[in-house]
């Protein structure tokens, strides 16, 4: 009994080729040659990118649709031969097969034409049957694993909500790894006893000779002190010079350019950052700030953009009904474009608006 099947010779007992073939980029292109009569266009298109996502979604890979001219993998679906030295062989028995990881027909993905191809439990799903070609596409050999999608014959699951078995993932994460940018909590914008330890807060960042540098009040000392050297060396993925920082909780600092943010703690940058400024609810046509302060026994976030601040609260995660306003109106002394905010909480007080030290552009 010959079962239905994938066209991929059976050789090796590793589930990578050999050589480890791999695409040397995240970035896929992937194009859609032509289709089978058998389904709407639409449910094949929307289908091969369910499948590709299987296999996005635990990886640093990422597809997108091209042109044929720039695609990586092509797919296409042909009947008997088709120029590529391995005809397909009429209904049943090969379903499809796929090339390894390389230039020209390497990634090329192809469907035999002679199937009848379903969204559904009759022969032949085409959604299994593409994961599982993608799944060579990629750099993935057969796996003995009965349960995993990579093994060679032909098995209808239900594909709703489907996910990538356990033994493919592995397989796959062994070329590539895991997800670069996963899904990272939110920095923890949970309510929090208010810290009083002025030692751990880095009040501002601001320029000093082209470099930028941070600056903590110390406690009953109004003197500014560097407390860390140039970003550049020590935060290798943060540019060298940053719009606005505050320290956000217990030794980690959020830092601003544009319209992201990075978390750092000690010398790293938090996993999953940068991430977007809109995180505090700043309004979209906002391209950077220019300063931010943080007032822990508040757990108020000021935003300084322009002639207008906000207030962010943290424990609701909203700005402050009311905001923008204008800084002008609510800080004495103020002239021009605020530059960098110290905040002077050394006694963790908060009692009057006028606790700030602004430094004023010009
Ligand atoms: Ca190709
Ligand atoms: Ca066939
Ligand atoms: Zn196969
Ligand atoms: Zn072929």
């Amino acid at each position: 009994m010959k079962k239905p099947r994938c066209g991929v010779s059976d050789i090796g007992e590793y589930s990578v080729f050999r050589g480890r073939p791999k695409w040397n980029k995240n970035d896929i292109k992937y194009s859609i040659e032509n289709y089978t009569p058998d389904m709407k266009r639409s449910d094949v298109d929307i289908i091969l990118q369910r499948a590709l996502k299987l296999w996005s979604d635990v990886t640093p890979l990422r597809f997108t649709r091209s042109s044929s001219s720039q695609a990586d993998i092509k797919i296409s679906f042909s009947s008997r031969d088709h120029g590529d030295g391995h005809p397909f062989d009429g209904p049943t028995g090969i379903l499809a097969h796929a090339f390894s990881p390389s230039s020209g027909l390497g990634g090329d993905t192809h469907f035999d034409l002679d199937e009848r191809w379903t969204k559904d439990s009759r022969d032949f799903n085409l959604f299994l049957v593409a994961g599982h070609e993608f799944g060579h596409a990629l750099g993935l050999d057969h796996s003995n694993d009965r349960k995993a999608l990579m093994f060679p014959t032909y098995l209808y699951v239900n594909t709703n909500g489907y996910k990538l078995p356990a033994d493919d993932v592995r397989g796959i994460q062994s070329i590539y790894g895991p997800p670069t940018s996963a899904p990272v909590p939110k920095p923890p914008i949970t309510p929090r006893p208010p810290k009083c330890n002025p030692k751990l807060s880095i009040d501002a960042a601001t320029k000093l000779k082209g470099d930028t540098l941070f600056f903590k009040d110390m406690k009953n000392s109004r003197t500014s002190k560097v407390v860390t050297g140039f970003i550049k060396s020590t935060w290798p993925t943060v540019p060298s010079s940053i719009d606005a920082a505050f320290e956000f909780s217990q030794g980690y600092a959020l830092l601003f350019k544009g319209s992201k943010y990075w978390a750092i703690s000690g010398n790293s940058v938090l996993r999953g950052f940068p991430r977007s400024i809109s995180d505090f609810n700043i309004p979209q046509n906002v391209r950077k700030i220019d300063a931010a302060v943080r007032i822990s026994a508040k757990r108020k976030i000021l935003f300084f953009v322009g002639n207008r601040y906000w207030s962010y609260d943290e424990c609701r995660r909203q700005m402050d009904p009311g905001y923008p306003r204008l800084i002008a109106g609510d800080f004495k002394g103020f002239r021009s474009k605020v530059d960098a905010v110290f905040h002077n909480d050394g006694e963790c007080q908060f009692d009057s608006k006028y606790n700030y030290i602004f430094k004023t552009t010009g």
